[in-house]
């Protein structure tokens, strides 16, 4: 679009009003819709499907499920195709995070109800497929970090957290009802946000790697039950409700979260007090059946894990560049707590290293707090064609939140800018700096992790390591 100087003009909530003497002008630049259904072609369907579904009704009293499931995904991709909000992740459209695209957009008419819907889908989905038997080479894969999650709806893959707790046999040991997990981690799946990253999807992912790790080094016959069940629900739970913005904004921005939590770890905090909200539903609680000292051993041992999640990205920008840093305030305590308990943690670790004992209490807790940090930033342990993808998840969210943050006037953490990052400089720094010290470190109390986590890290550097000097390369002869 332009304006009537022929300049090319942004189209966003603050576009000025046209008029006659100031129109604006648009020209096409791109036409290539055949592969996107059109309206027509779309209400045409619709229009079959409403046909097909009185002849159906006619004939077998009730709509099947096949048919609400089919109408549903009509409406979903309705909704999308009149929707601009997915725009904003991929920086066509930057909205602010807040109520402009509602002025701009017309909102659909019940937008509650059409995710309900699509939740109550999954739900039944889940709850259809739960009694099928998992196959044992699904099962064996489950218990290793090269397990694809992109390949599994999420119907499924509540399923396969289903498998996770029967296997460690969390059910028998606290006397878990199998409809009351079943209700739990559907609970669960509801209070993830449709993010670029920190979704169900990464809830998973997180899980999985969690329960890979305790098979893998064999820890069912070093911690007790309780322990272990703290560390999978811990992971499961561990991102519940993040808005995509992390603290550093949510303080910065004054959000409701730092307010409610006096800028002390405020999305930790969340996650957790929303994971004690879904322990509050009796039909929920997995925990309803243990006694008030075990109860009280598993909150606080959860509440304990949720502070070591996620290393915050300040430790990791520390690590990144030291100019950067200086960069930010440091006044703000959260950061230096969070980058102090990183390097606490992993220096404690060190230092039990050589006189490691499972039945030592204190060991085991570093230990504990160990395997949460790796499993929650794992994703390159995974093969390449898994990890990859989640990485251009994390920068698309990092971006988002940046372009937000620019557009509020907020100070920008520099590796979440769009114009500053190079994805293979900084993940080859991340790699570095962060993962490899941490997962040499377990590596060395479960040698027979070499090939599981540090051998598949050590090919993501290199891969990375290539792509930045391709990139090098490329900028070198393109410049004059
Ligand atoms: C971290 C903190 C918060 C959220 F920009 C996510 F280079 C992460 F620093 N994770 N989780 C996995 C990651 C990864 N951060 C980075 N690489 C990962 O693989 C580095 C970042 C892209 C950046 Cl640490
Ligand atoms: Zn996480």
């Amino acid at each position: 679009m332009y304006n009537r100087e022929g300049t090319v003009v942004k189209i966003s909530p603050r576009l000025e009003a046209n008029s006659k003497e100031s129109y604006y002008r648009l020209e096409v630049v791109a036409s290539d819709l055949q592969t996107v259904a059109k309206s027509s072609e779309l209400d045409n369907m619709e229009h079959r499907l409403h046909h097909l579904e009185s002849k159906v009704n006619q004939d077998v009293g009730k709509t099947p499920d096949i048919m609400s499931e089919l109408k549903s995904h009509v409406e979903s991709f309705k909704r999308k195709l009149e929707s601009v909000e997915h725009l904003s992740w991929i920086g066509l459209f930057k909205d602010d995070g807040e109520q402009h695209l509602a002025k701009f957009t017309p909102k659909p008419k019940t937008p509650q109800l059409s995710v309900q819907e699509e939740r109550q889908q999954v739900r039944r989905k889940f709850l259809n497929i739960s009694s099928l038997q998992v196959t044992e080479d699904v099962r064996e894969l489950l218990k290793t970090p090269t397990f694809d999650n992109w390949q599994w709806e999420e119907a499924e893959m509540l399923v396969l957290l289903q498998v996770m707790y029967t296997s460690l046999d969390f059910l028998s040991a606290l006397n878990i009802e199998l409809e009351v997990l079943q209700n739990f981690l559907f609970e669960v799946y509801c209070h993830y946000n449709n993010i670029p990253f920190h979704n169900f999807q990464h809830c998973f992912c997180v899980t999985q790697m969690m329960y890979g790790l305790i098979w893998l080094t064999d820890l069912r016959n070093k911690l007790g039950r309780t322990d272990l069940f703290i560390m999978l629900t811990s992971a499961l739970c561990h991102d519940l409700d993040h808005p995509g913005y992390n603290n550093v904004y949510q303080i910065n921005a004054q959000t409701d979260l730092a307010l409610r939590y006096n800028d002390i770890s405020p999305l930790e905090n969340h996650h957790c007090a929303i994971a004690f909200g879904i322990l509050a539903k009796p039909e929920c609680n997995i925990l309803k059946n243990l006694s008030s000292e075990q109860y009280k051993h598993i909150r606080g041992g959860m509440i304990k894990y949720f502070s070591v999640f996620s290393i915050c990205c300040v430790s990791v920008l520390h690590l990144l560049s030291h100019e950067l840093l200086s960069l930010l305030s440091l006044g703000r305590c959260i950061l230096a707590t969070d980058m102090a308990r990183h390097n606490e943690i992993l220096n404690k670790f060190k230092s039990i290293q050589s006189v490691f004992d499972f039945t030592n209490k204190d060991h085991k807790e570093v230990l504990m707090k160990i395997m949460v940090k790796v499993s929650d930033i794992s994703n390159e342990a995974r093969p390449m064609a898994v990890a990859e993808p989640w990485l251009d998840c994390l920068l698309q969210e990092f971006f988002h939140q940046s372009d937000t943050e620019k557009q509020k006037g907020l100070p920008v953490s520099p590796f979440m800018d769009r114009d500053k990052v190079s994805k293979p400089s900084s993940q080859t720094n991340f790699i570095r700096f962060v993962l490899l010290p941490l997962f040499s470190e377990l590596t060395k109390l479960f040698p027979c992790l070499e090939q599981h986590i540090l051998e598949p890290v050590r090919r993501a550097l290199e891969y990375y390591s290539d792509m930045e000097k391709a990139s090098k390369d490329e900028e070198a002869t393109t410049k004059p």
